[in-house]
């Protein structure tokens, strides 16, 4: 595997982006610009956070019980869901959200923007467990580009002579004052799959409010968002392209205790997903020889 001193000589940009070896075996990368700060582990291309340097806090929140532990997934940030959202279709045994957040990329390329961003191109590097999950001739590679916003492309590139379907997401963990004092907005009037205790049809009635364990898959919808923080006072936005759901998630305290990784007593209090994503109906055929990519770009403001 290569390492990090490889990785800086072969990527790094002066005081703008560098690599370095995490104590548990991970290569992060570290991005540090006139705009913001930004840190990404290779492993699953994970942004695990985003900070503008406009904002007192990362617009990205990362889990103060987050482990950097190889095969394991990062709780927060932004993890890669791909080449499935949610539970296999027909393999239990295969990891939910798919496999691409917990294996080793590859640095492709790095950069820095016009406007002072830094950019950083990796791919997924295929290997026999992950032909064995996904047996479909194709190449993963995500963009990112960390400034002012933040912007992510997901490409996926069908490589073979038959069509495959995918289902995706960008599972993004937003960082909030409260989960009590946010409304998420952009969403009106969307159909929506409730999946909190079971799967049932909902239309959202105006804005999102918080009062209990919220799991929805927005389907059929395009719209950009936004995330109102009347403790933090602003406003982040959420839009995409090349997605049609978009997924609101927050665990609530029993989830939460449960899942034990948030943050005891009540980290999760400090977090709601909005994930871009192609998922149920929304997925995704990727015709051979094509390429479809997800694009989202944040942005946060003062309310
Ligand atoms: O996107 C919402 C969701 O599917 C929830 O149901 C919850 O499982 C969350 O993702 C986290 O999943 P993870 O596999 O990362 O623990």
């Amino acid at each position: 595997m290569i390492t990090a001193q490889q990785l800086n000589q072969q990527f790094g940009i002066g005081g703008q982006l560098g690599f370095r070896a995490d104590p548990g075996g991970l290569v992060i990368a570290e991005i540090n610009n006139a705009h913001a700060t930004a840190s990404l582990c290779l492993q699953g291309a994970h942004l695990m956070a985003w900070q503008p340097k406009s904002q007192p806090l990362p617009v990205v929140w990362l889990s103060r019980d987050a482990r950097l532990v190889p095969g394991k997934s990062i709780r927060g940030g932004v993890p890669v869901c791909w080449p499935w959202f949610g539970a296999h279709v027909s393999e239990p045994a295969f990891p939910a959200h798919g496999f691409a957040r917990t294996v080793l990329w590859r640095v492709l390329e790095s950069g820095s923007e016009p406007d002072g961003a830094t950019r950083l191109t990796l791919r997924l590097a295929e290997s026999d467990n992950t032909r064995t999950q996904w047996p479909h001739d194709s190449r993963l590679e995500l963009t990112v580009i960390a400034g002012k916003t933040l912007r992510m492309e997901l490409a996926t590139e069908n490589t073979g002579v038959t069509d495959f379907t995918i289902t995706e997401a960008l599972h993004t963990y937003f960082r909030v004052g409260d989960i009590g004092a946010v409304q998420v907005g952009g969403l009106a009037g969307c159909d929506y799959w409730n999946k909190v205790g079971g799967s049932t049809l909902g239309k959202q009635n105006g804005t999102i409010r918080f009062t209990g364990e919220t799991d929805r898959v927005y389907v059929n919808t395009a719209a950009e968002c936004t995330i109102e923080d009347d403790i933090l006072k602003r406003r982040i936005h959420i839009a995409k392209s090349g997605s049609r759901s978009t997924v609101v998630w927050t665990p609530w305290t029993e989830k939460a205790n449960r899942m034990g990784d948030l943050g005891q007593p009540d980290g999760w209090r400090e977090m709601v997903c909005v994930e871009s994503a192609n998922a149920l109906e929304n997925a995704v055929k990727v015709a051979a020889g094509s390429r479809h990519t997800l694009v989202v770009e944040y942005r946060a403001e003062p309310l």
